[in-house]
């Protein structure tokens, strides 16, 4: 049996509850497909420790597919991110007070790395479930974007695939806020269907994904 690491945030910005983990903690244990069974851990919000501990996580599980999630206050789908960039510039404290600003991700490591997912088909797939999905050409500059950059420079020379999915606000988050929101139950199934999908797809399709501006 497989494993598929997939990671969560706990709460920032003063929300008491995150998506993210929301939802991935209810894939946990969860087999998709005959040979693959989802593991999900969540991750601190802070840039000091974020990275070390999915780092950490891949060692002692030894997963064969990794998938990092987060919340994008303002997303209105699941977005599955196609680049991290080696670059932290925080807009708002961390949950340890951390605010870096223009600092690099890993010293001397590339300017950016791709999502080795196949993000195209997951996209399809996740469409095709009913629930909303594009390609998003940037995770932010926040944690997620570190965590994101970690996980790709850990596993490049692994053959281990792995990528980033940006997730929407819950609607009770967003009440009278006018931003979008995605229900807890479509988030956990839209992300059931795009881990599926990314580990039954080993060649990426091609269609149109791009953004204008
Ligand atoms: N979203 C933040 C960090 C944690 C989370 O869930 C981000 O997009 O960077």
């Amino acid at each position: 049996m497989h494993t598929v690491l997939l990671t969560g945030f706990e709460p920032f910005d003063q929300d008491v509850v995150n998506p993210s983990w929301e939802a991935v903690r209810q894939l946990d244990g969860m087999q998709v497909g005959s040979d693959v069974q989802i593991v999900a851990r969540r991750l601190p919000c802070a840039f000091a420790t974020a990275g070390d501990c999915l780092v950490q996580l891949i060692d002692q599980l030894r997963p064969s597919m990794v998938i990092a999630t987060g919340l994008g206050p303002g997303r209105s789908d699941i977005s599955i991110e196609r680049v991290a960039i080696n670059l932290n510039d925080a807009r708002i404290p961390d949950n340890l007070g951390a605010q870096p600003i223009d600092t690099t991700v890993v010293p001397d490591g590339p300017a950016a790395y791709f999502s080795t997912l196949p993000t195209k088909a997951m996209v399809r797939a996740v469409r095709e479930a009913g629930i909303a999905a594009s390609v998003s050409q940037t995770a932010g500059t926040f944690v997620c974007n570190l965590v994101f950059y970690r996980l790709q420079h850990a596993l490049v020379e692994s053959g281990v695939r792995s990528g980033f999915i940006h997730v929407p606000n819950l609607p009770e988050q967003v009440m009278g806020v006018g931003l979008p929101s995605m229900a807890l139950e479509t988030v956990v199934e839209g992300l059931r269907v795009a881990v599926l999908a990314a580990w039954q797809t080993t060649v990426d399709i091609s269609e149109a994904g791009g953004q204008v501006s």
